[in-house]
């Protein structure tokens, strides 16, 4: 069985109190590896680590910095094939979403950040003063020290990559914590930073429970600032603990994103685009379009090839090349989104395909599949088009008007993603303007410039993560006014 350590001052390391937790295969049901389970004696070594680590890692040129990052970007290109089954295996994703976006995508926001770092600049700001002279104000952006970076289940390394390297080319000292349901490529991570030698203490990963060293490392007073992705709940209570001690947070949290259908939209590109959206990864992406909403005069075509299309994905086990989607992450996860669908039905939702646990004969037996599921008949404000479900489940829905579209997209606690499909200009402009989202889409899903601002309104989180709002996040503005000619 695998054994996944800690990796706290530049090498592997067992908790300090021996506890293990079983990491399972989404796609057997089984338990294939163990992982540390950490308590307050591995966080105290890790922050300890970093502290020690800080002065010399802050203080090196950031050419110096990003050709590390760039090192480990190398490395993780490197391991491509190891990480894309690790990361087929722990997540239950299919091998080749792994191979085509999560293994590159680590690749390149190390790269992405590599660049960042020596890019990053900071503010002077000339002002007169009036007959008397004038002065100048710059901005320092000093890193914090050390910070917290906790990231989830859905996109393991493609998220932890995503938080650690703004951090590191920033001039913090990290101590990372993983998802333990999908702990396998932050793991490898560590091993591979541990092979090229970056400094010890630079990057420190700490396994273990939410409620067990997550909950510890927000509360622990040298850690500065936390970014966070993960559920909406947990969110809550990470500001709820981190608020009365002036920590710096950057909330990325859940979304139930809308995705509007026009009947003037290029059809074809449409419909693949909200089948993408929808069973992406199972459906769990935080970004995935959950609630399709089309003009009524499209809508029973729309409705009618969507389901087509879905009944057609292949689930199946996520190591063979040919499967659409795979498991879902965990028993609990499948449970949750299984009494989703129960929910729907009782709201009067029609279940028009899937609905159901699927069964796949050989190695798979046992594991947590479920069919790509759609249903109509189902109202704005019931709980299935209110409640993030997180797995491939969608609504269908018509309007009338654009107007009506623009509410029932609004129409919910989130603001994180939405995507529009007409070939009107005007409208689009129109419709991205009243869009309660973070992130909008217009003929297009999950388009992906790094260098923009992502994250959500209302409930979908706090800050923004991307590009150099990701540096200016894990830095301190520090400003410097000189008067001169009084
Ligand atoms: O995530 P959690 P869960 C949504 C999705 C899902 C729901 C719950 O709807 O069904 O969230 O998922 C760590 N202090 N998303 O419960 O618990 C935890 O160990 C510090 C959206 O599995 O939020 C993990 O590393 N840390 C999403 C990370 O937080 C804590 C991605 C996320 O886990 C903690 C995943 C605590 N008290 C789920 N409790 C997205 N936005 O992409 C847990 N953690």
């Amino acid at each position: 069985m695998n054994t996944f350590k800690n990796y706290i001052g530049g090498q592997q390391q067992p908790p300090a109190g021996d506890h293990w937790l079983d990491v399972f295969e989404p796609a057997t049901g089984a338990a294939y590896a163990r992982l540390a389970d950490s308590g307050e004696a591995d966080l105290a070594a890790a922050v300890a680590a970093a502290e020690d680590a800080f002065p010399n890692w802050s203080a090196l040129p950031a050419a110096e910095r990003a050709h590390w990052l760039n090192r480990l970007a190398d490395a993780v290109e490197a391991q491509h094939d190891a990480l894309v089954r690790a990361e087929s295996i722990d997540n239950g994703k299919p091998l080749a979403l792994a191979a085509r976006v999560d293994i590159p995508r680590a690749a390149a926001n190390l790269r992405f950040y590599a660049g960042a770092a020596t890019q990053f600049a900071s503010e002077s700001h000339a002002m007169g003063l009036g007959g008397k002279g004038g002065a100048i104000n710059y901005t320092l952006r000093q890193p914090h020290g050390v910070v917290g970076c906790i990231s989830p289940w859905n996109l393991p390394l493609y998220l932890f990559t995503w938080k650690i390297a703004p951090a590191l080319a920033a001039g913090n000292c990290v101590v990372a914590k993983p998802s333990e349901v999908t702990p396998a490529t932050a793991a490898l991570f560590g091993q591979i930073c541990e092979d090229v030698g970056l400094p010890p203490g630079v990057l420190n990963i700490v396994h273990g429970r939410g409620a067990g060293i997550g909950q510890a490392l927000v509360e622990h007073p040298a850690i500065g600032a936390i970014s966070f992705t993960g559920g909406t709940a947990t969110g809550a209570n990470i500001a709820r603990t981190a608020a009365p001690m002036f920590k710096k947070l950057s909330l990325e949290l859940g979304g139930k994103n809308p995705t509007l259908i026009f009947a003037d939209c290029d059809f074809d590109a449409a419909l693949d685009g909200a089948v993408k959206a929808a069973f992406t990864n199972q459906g769990e992406i935080c970004l995935c379009g959950s609630r399709i909403l089309v003009e009524d005069s499209l809508y029973e075509r729309f409705r009618d090839a969507f389901v087509e299309h879905a009944r057609a994905l292949k689930v199946g086990d996520p190591l063979e090349s040919d499967v659409d989607l795979g498991a879902v992450v965990s028993e609990p996860h499948m449970n949750k989104i299984l009494a989703a669908i129960q929910t729907a039905g009782e709201e009067g939702g029609r279940i028009l395909t899937g609905g159901n646990r699927k069964r796949i004969d050989g190695r798979c037996i046992d594991g947590w599949f479920i069919e790509p599921t759609v249903i109509e008949g189902l109202g704005p404000d019931c709980r299935t088009n209110q409640d993030e479900i997180f797995g491939p489940v969608v609504t269908l829905a018509p309007f009338s008007s654009e107007d009506e579209a623009v509410a029932c997209a609004n129409g919910v606690r989130y603001g994180l993603a939405a995507s529009v499909w007409s070939r009107d200009v005007s409208r689009c402009h129109r419709i991205a303007d009243k869009l309660e989202a973070g992130l909008i889409w217009i003929n297009c899903w999950m388009l992906r410039d790094l260098r923009v601002p992502m994250g959500g309104m209302k409930q979908s989180g706090a800050g923004r993560e991307g590009g150099f709002e990701a540096m200016r996040f894990f830095t301190e503005p520090k400003n410097v006014c000189i008067q001169y000619d009084r």
